[in-house]
């Protein structure tokens, strides 16, 4: 049986996150979901999600592509993770390219095209005006 692990953060869950679920699912046959904690995002994007890390949890885990979940709590335990949750592909958006390949010692590091034109971050400025 094959796993595949992704990450994120799943702010304001839109078809991007979706489809790179869906298509990351598509690889394997257990789809393990790391999202990103409130804190986590703190850091990378210097804001706060508009959703909790319960909520984002919770609405990722609903997918029904998604067979597990956890709380990504750092960036730099990307290789404990992996080996963790045993997984055999690695899968992110190509926002990402090139950024975890240091990992295909360990499993196979896929990216997808990111869905064009949708984006929380939009979404956020859209609802705003
Ligand atoms: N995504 C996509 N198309 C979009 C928006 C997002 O394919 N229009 C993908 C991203 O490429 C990523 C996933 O959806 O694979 C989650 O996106 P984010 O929530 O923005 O994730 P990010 O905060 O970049 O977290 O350790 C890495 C991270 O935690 C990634």
């Amino acid at each position: 049986m094959k796993t595949v692990l992704t990450f994120g953060t799943f702010d304001v869950l839109h078809v991007g996150h979706l489809r790179v679920l869906e298509r990351a699912a598509a690889l394997g046959e257990r789809l393990v979901v790391g999202v990103s904690s409130d804190e986590l995002n703190m850091q990378k994007k210097g804001r706060s999600p508009v959703f909790s890390q319960a909520e984002r949890l919770q609405l990722v885990a609903a997918l029904s592509c998604v067979d597990v979940v956890f709380l990504e709590e750092s960036l730099d335990l990307k290789r404990d993770y992996l080996l963790r949750y045993g997984a055999d592909i690695l899968a992110m958006g190509d926002d990402w390219k090139g950024r975890f390949d240091e990992f295909s010692d360990i499993c196979n590091v896929v990216y997808f095209e990111r869905t064009p034109a949708v984006s929380t971050t939009a979404i956020i400025e859209k609802i705003r005006l």
